[in-house]
């Protein structure tokens, strides 16, 4: 960690940031260490101090619209697409069409348009399965390859997930199912995916972490949260299902009614830039930058190799669609005895 961080610092420096004070308050959806270094490198080399609280998704968009009266939040970085979709609908974001659009993938200029540029794509991620092959073998169990083999009875009490009603992944989960599968299949499905639940996590990011530490063999999770954890050593490994899967497009948002928002604009530039784009790498996170321009690390999933559901994000992302499907998926799925 302290190496990359010389290195991107030196790189930023190099890049020529300009030096500017102030203070930024950001709420970071990614997982600490990115958070981290963003929070260091970014104070290093703007003089800039960045207040960062960390929180998944699910829970942001909750402080989001907790603060709306007097916003405390200044910009929003990371977590899935869809709860910034709704945060733009709720009017608790600000329209702001970066220049830096062009230079960026077109699913993350879509996520800019179809919100009316109050969010921006800034990393893209598949959805997916983790396993630990190493209790899978223990337990004489077999690697599920498609979303039907985790119905399976043999793999009862082994699968983690999260919870839809608090976490992006696991609602990115629900919508790429009804997508995949039509509503009342997907539900069915839903049913019978509870009965092999060991546990419904708070946190998106859990279940992998779970499984990497030997505590359930199988989860639902996004693919790029798989090697960061191998590379501290754990045995884990991800899958994507052969029927299909959905991605998240993980997005930024700067708060309407933000305290500073000079600052605020200042560092959304810079974290659509590529050198930004780039860390997340360097804190071992493996999502697809959405600046075409950002190096791509060899353990980013391969998007070509994936076969992927045609998401529809508005659909999805609209508050409506989302507080449906999670009461639905409460009164249907989470309610019944496992
Ligand atoms: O690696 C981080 C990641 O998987 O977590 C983000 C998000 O905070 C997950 O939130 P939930 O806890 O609400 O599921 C993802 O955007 C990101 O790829």
């Amino acid at each position: 960690m302290k190496k990359c961080l010389v290195a991107v610092v030196a790189a930023l420096c190099a890049g020529g940031a300009s030096a500017q004070e102030g203070t930024l308050n950001v709420i970071c959806s990614v997982q600490a260490e990115w958070c981290n270094m963003i929070q260091t490198v970014y104070a290093r080399t703007t003089g800039v101090k960045v207040n960062m609280s960390l929180k998944g998704s699910g829970e942001a968009l909750a402080q989001l619209i907790a603060e709306k009266a007097n916003p405390k939040t200044d910009i929003w970085f990371g977590g899935t697409g869809d709860p910034h979709l709704q945060a733009a609908e709720q009017d608790l974001s600000l329209e702001y069409k970066s220049p830096s659009l062009p230079q960026l993938h077109g699913w993350a200029q879509q996520q800019a348009a179809q919100s009316k540029y109050k969010t921006v794509g800034i990393y893209s991620g598949p959805l997916g399965f983790g396993y630990n092959p190493e209790l899978l073998a223990k337990k004489k169990l077999a690697v599920p390859k498609t979303w039907a083999d985790l119905l399976k009875p043999d793999y009862k009490n082994e699968i983690q997930v999260a919870n839809p009603a608090s976490s992006g992944t696991a609602y990115t989960m629900v919508a790429t199912l009804v997508q995949l599968m039509g509503e009342d299949k997907a539900f069915d499905y839903m049913k019978g995916l509870h009965k092999n639940i060991q546990t419904y996590t708070r946190s998106g990011t859990g279940p992998i972490k779970a499984v990497a530490r030997g505590e359930t063999s199988l989860s639902i999770s996004f693919v790029h949260d798989g090697p960061g954890e191998k590379m501290q050593g754990f045995p884990v490994e991800t899958i994507t299902p052969t029927e299909g899967t959905g991605a998240e497009i993980g997005s930024m948002s700067i708060i309407k009614g933000a305290r500073n928002l000079e600052a605020a604009k200042k560092f959304y530039e810079w974290a659509l830039s590529p050198a930004a784009q780039e860390m997340g790498a360097a804190a071992k996170q493996f999502q697809l930058p959405s600046n075409k321009s950002a190096k791509v690390d060899p353990r980013v999933p391969d998007f070509k190799k994936i076969k992927f559901i045609d998401y529809d994000y508005a659909k999805y992302g609209a508050s409506a669609e989302r507080r449906r499907l999670i009461a639905k998926w409460e009164k249907e799925v989470n309610s019944l005895p496992r």
